[in-house]
């Protein structure tokens, strides 16, 4: 981290009224708590501050996102200031990508390594658990005092990115931290209990229909299974709102990637991929135009789930070796 770029942001910050602080689309724990926490500590500054995030907020974030404060759409306004977090390429913007072009001074912090520094200041740790811990290590440099509330947001983000702390991303860093942000009055079990013991039963169901289809490849090297229009719809549940099923095939002792399609339309699939130990699943990510880490990332296909899940396996067929 650059201590003259965060000189500047400071500054900016200082020097702007219109503030803009806009997250990756369809949001998870890290971008929420990110965005939320940028949002808590600019507020006291007396700033115009609008929230752009593209997507449903998770049934489990919603208690921490007061309703009303996400922007419903983007209405080609310029920004004195624009911060983007957690957001690896413009387009991940989603709905809200437009807010780039049209505001002069724009800020990205990130962790993503597939980030493409599209801003005019990037602050980009690759080796950082969460854009959260990044952000903390950020406004601690303000000097001023981080409230409880703030505190919490920064700790729902790193406690999500790093899986509960059990990432190789987290480090004895990242570990002091959350000591400090518990310092602050972060309630661990409270949290804890909101963000992953709190899942409504048809959202359990539909978890363990989309479970229920895994298939194994390659010795069980390579588990994938889908998220579909279908069970979403048969459970009368968001596509947001069912989590973990990438995670959970990676329990499988074998797993090397496990891998979830999420059917977002008939011919728009959406992969995510998680990796246990060597393979660099960012590396195939990009290559289908997507980002993320060694060990998580994602990206789309334009194409049926059943053609996207051909592509995927015939993807690593080679890596395995068959
Ligand atoms: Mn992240």
């Amino acid at each position: 981290m650059n201590p003259n770029d965060v000189k500047e942001v400071f500054n900016l910050i200082n020097i702007s009224q219109e503030i803009c602080i806009a997250g990756h689309k369809s949001p998870d724990g890290d971008c929420i708590g990110s965005v939320m926490a940028l949002y808590e500590f600019l507020k006291p500054l007396n700033k115009n501050l609008t929230v752009c995030v593209d997507g449903a907020i998770p049934f489990n974030y919603r208690q921490f996102v007061r309703q009303g404060i996400i922007a419903d759409k983007y209405d080609n306004r310029e920004f004195d200031l624009l911060f983007i977090l957690d957001c690896s390429d413009a387009e991940r913007l989603g709905k809200f990508k437009d807010v780039l072009k049209n505001t002069k001074k724009s800020v990205c912090i990130d962790h993503h390594k597939t980030n493409e520094s599209y801003a005019t200041i990037n602050i980009i740790e690759p080796t950082m658990s969460s854009t959260g811990e990044l952000l903390y290590d950020i406004l601690k440099t303000s000097g001023g005092k981080l409230t409880k509330q703030i505190a919490e947001y920064i700790y729902i983000a790193i406690l999500t990115d790093t899986g509960r702390f059990s990432y190789s991303s987290t480090s004895s860093a990242t570990h002091r931290k959350a000591a400090e942000l518990i310092e602050l009055g972060v309630n661990v079990a409270e949290i804890d209990n909101t963000v992953y013991n709190s899942k409504p039963s048809n959202v359990v169901r539909a978890f363990i229909e989309s479970i229920g289809g895994i298939e194994l490849y390659f010795c069980n090297k390579f588990g994938v299974a889908s998220v579909t229009r279908d069970i979403l719809e048969r459970n009368n549940v968001e596509m947001g709102d069912v989590d973990g099923v990438v995670e959970f095939i990676r329990e499988i002792k074998e797993v090397e990637v496990s891998c979830v399609l999420k059917e977002y339309g008939e011919k728009n699939t959406k992969i995510s991929l998680r990796s246990k130990n060597d393979i660099d699943v960012s590396a195939v990510s990009v290559k289908f135009g997507g980002g993320g880490h060694a060990k998580a990332a994602g990206f789309e296909i334009e194409d049926t789930v059943e053609n996207a899940k051909k592509i995927l396996i015939e993807t690593f067929k080679e890596q395995f070796g068959e």
